[in-house]
């Protein structure tokens, strides 16, 4: 079955361009100047919409089990909220954990996603244990499972933490098979100091999770992650949700150095802060404890995290959704901030919370496109498939209406979670159609998806590899 989406702007990374796009079943199959293509196909009328590649989330964590319960977000409720909000695929971490063998760690999560996920999936390897089978099971993966990058921590001793010996010897694996080594940079042995003595000072309120993971921890492990990584050969290196200055600058001196060296930042650093949320009175704070943590306001962060995503020192914006309810999930840290389970969920919010970002004047239309969509397909093996508006490319395709607005609420929001990290936020622009290889999930504001249609997209090595 063909369908024309004519009348739109379609976004591409060289910028703004009218066009209609015709899609052959799961597939796009041309572009056409306006009103150039063939009379016959059903038409989606595009007027005045932005035509976008749907966009792909990069770092979801969907059931994950962390801080004593599971995010709340199933693949089934995860992948849905995606989809309203313009996500067409996700690439979420399957865990290793510390004893257990990689391919069972995968196997599980093939089990939690497989039938359950309304949009495609891919995954990266979180490796809680590096030893010479988990070394081994890396080429497997690269290999014969699709995929091609994992994710280590510096942080969460006793949970994910790595040393730099296992760091060092899966960079040196990951150099010799095109792996990306996706890195969680914040000193955990350190924090973990600071943390204890605040709690014997009796500061237990969420803010003092933010206070006690300072961002010279985040930047002296990201550049401890760097010089690892350039004793592996310039082995490949993603910093995963960078939230700091002092981090960024870090990455850009490796970047402006040619290292291969990329970071990723999240909605919640570029908008929330220290202060005004991790700090709110009481234990509200604590819908906005995740690690990294949100960062003070009267420093340069924000700013200079959006200075980041426009010169490329930061390449993509992904969530880091890992989401869980303020009741039995954050309340486990009533009393002590360092026994709330960390983290946000956004993963409906990215594409809209990205265009304020344009209308803001912070990002240009084409790289609005670019972090939200193209450069994640590329950076992660996706691409062509993913992440573009192009002949061949999987019809995963966003109609955005730049005069629309969203309001973000707890009310109306798709997450399973009991509260918005951003409630009440009214924004600009709006998600108005969704297709998913052709398939139209988002119409008119209703939905018709369903679970189980979203397939596993397994990945090739990353396009940035030199
Ligand atoms: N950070 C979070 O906030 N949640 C999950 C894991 C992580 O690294
Ligand atoms: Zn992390
Ligand atoms: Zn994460």
């Amino acid at each position: 079955m063909s369908t024309l989406i004519k009348g739109g702007t379609v976004i591409g990374t060289t910028g703004p361009y009218p066009a209609d796009v015709l899609i052959d079943g799961e597939t796009i199959a041309a572009i056409f100047a306006p009103g150039r293509a063939p009379e016959g196909p059903d038409v989606i009328d595009a007027t005045g919409k932005y035509v976008i590649p749907g966009a792909v989330d990069a770092h979801t964590h969907m059931e994950l089990p962390f801080g004593g319960t599971a995010a709340s977000d199933t693949f089934d409720t995860g992948t849905r909220a995606a989809a309203i909000g313009g996500t067409t695929t996700i690439i979420d971490f399957a865990v290793q954990r510390y004893g257990e063998v990689v391919q069972d760690g995968l196997a599980a999560w093939h089990a939690k996603a497989g039938g359950n996920c309304h949009i495609d999936y891919g995954f990266h390897m979180i490796l809680g244990g590096v030893d010479d089978d988990a070394l081994k099971a890396m080429d497997q993966l690269v290999t014969a499972e699709g995929i091609t990058s994992f994710k280590l921590f510096m942080a969460y001793p006793g949970v994910f933490y790595s040393d730099d010996g296992q760091i060092l010897r899966a960079m040196q694996k990951a150099r010799d098979n095109g792996a990306m080594i996706m890195m969680h940079a914040e000193n955990g042995p350190a924090i973990d100091v600071l943390v204890k003595q605040a709690l014997e000072r009796g500061e237990t309120d969420p803010i003092h999770h933010g206070l006690t993971r300072p961002q010279e921890l985040e930047a002296e492990a990201t550049s401890r992650a760097i010089w690892l990584a350039s004793v592996a050969a310039d082995c490949p290196l993603y910093i995963v949700h960078l939230s700091a200055s002092k981090a960024l600058e870090q990455v850009k001196a490796a970047r402006d150095l040619g290292r291969n060296v990329f970071a990723e930042t999240c909605p919640q650093y570029l908008y929330l802060t220290l202060e005004d949320q991790l700090g709110t009175p009481g234990f509200e704070g604590a819908k906005w404890v995740c690690s990294t943590p949100l960062r003070s306001k009267h420093e340069s962060h924000r700013a200079d995290l959006w200075q980041g995503l426009r010169t490329n020192d930061l390449s993509v914006v992904s969530t880091d959704h890992c989401p869980f309810c303020m009741k039995d999930q954050k309340e486990l840290g009533l009393g002590d901030f360092s026994k709330i389970p960390n983290g946000i969920g956004s993963v409906e919010h990215r594409v809209d919370l990205l265009y304020q970002g344009v209308v803001d004047g912070k990002l240009s239309l084409a790289r609005w496109v670019e972090t939200i969509a193209t450069t994640p397909a590329r950076m992660f093996g996706m691409y062509p498939r993913k992440g573009v508006i192009a002949p061949g490319s999987d019809a995963d395709i966003v109609l955005y209406d730049p005069h629309g607005r969203t309001r973000i609420s707890v009310e109306t929001h798709h997450m399973n979670m009991d509260h918005s990290a951003w409630e009440g936020w009214e924004i600009d622009g709006r998600v108005d159609t969704v297709l998913s290889r052709g398939e139209v999930l988002v119409s008119g504001g209703e939905y018709r998806g369903r679970a189980g249609r979203g397939k596993y997209v397994p990945r090739s090595l990353s396009d940035y590899l030199v």
